[in-house]
């Protein structure tokens, strides 16, 4: 589209136009009698003419149609001729909307706030490990074993770790917990938290500060321990991650 003042034999409107395609004019206060338009170069081209009312807005009204190849009388708005009107003229072989005025996106829809996933680990068949903090029971993130978490993501606490046995566990009947030097609890309704929990709401707590931990889990089925397991797992300063998170937030599966 270009700036086309000159377009129309109206000298009080303006005037936007991709020529031969598209004009659109704006004729403010007491333009909109009788529009003359300059389409004497096309020749052979068939156009719509369309008003539109920017007082009230409301769908193009449609106002027949005008041959190219010369100065066209377009008439005069449907109504109100002493007021605004914006006068949009379309070659008849165009689709209904012209590429050049996209339509507006949808705002984004908010991203859901994501379920932590769970992380695979090597360390427990039957259960699924999370931190959460307890002061507001929100789930921070999944561990496993070997997982390396950022200090940040604890939030300095107070965190408890909790278990939920995977779907395709047998019924498990009681959980114990225990971090040497932390806590050490027996839970035989899930989840099964480190320092314990009602119905999800988290007991306790403690910092975990960047350091190195040991969890072991007892793992009680209807039939007795369905297993007994030791995992590993280190806080560590973020700045140590950094380059393992760049790495991922940079990696392109389409580059590939
Ligand atoms: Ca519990
Ligand atoms: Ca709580």
């Amino acid at each position: 589209m270009r700036d086309a003042d000159a377009v129309t034999l109206n000298t009080g409107d303006f005037v936007m136009a991709k020529d031969g395609d598209y004009y659109v004019s704006y004729l403010d206060y007491g333009q909109a009698g009788d529009v003359r338009l300059d389409l004497s170069g096309h020749a052979g081209e068939r156009y719509d003419v369309f008003w539109y009312n920017p007082r009230t807005g409301g769908p193009l009204l449609h106002a027949g149609t005008a041959d190219g190849g010369s100065t066209v009388q377009l008439g005069g708005a449907p109504a109100d001729p002493g007021k605004d009107w914006v006068l949009f003229v379309r070659n008849t072989a165009l689709p209904d909307s012209p590429d050049s005025i996209p339509a507006p996106e949808p705002p984004p829809a908010p991203d859901p706030v994501p379920d932590p996933e769970p992380v695979p680990d090597g360390g427990s068949q039957y259960l699924d490990l999370f931190f959460a903090r307890t002061d507001t029971d929100q789930t921070l993130l999944g561990f496993g074993d070997g997982s390396q978490i950022a200090a940040s993501d604890l939030d300095d606490g107070p965190v408890t770790i909790y278990a939920v046995a995977k779907a395709s566990a047998p019924t498990v009947t009681s959980v114990t917990l225990s971090v040497p030097g932390v806590n050490t609890q027996t839970e035989k309704v899930s989840p099964y938290a480190l320092f314990g929990d009602t119905n999800g709401d988290f007991k306790g707590g403690t910092s975990f500060g960047v350091g190195d931990y040991d969890l072991s889990l007892q793992v009680n089925g209807t039939g007795g321990v369905l297993e007994t397991v030791t995992l590993s797992f280190s806080v560590v300063e973020d700045s140590l991650l950094a380059d393992t998170s760049t790495i991922v937030q940079d990696w392109d599966p389409f580059l590939v």
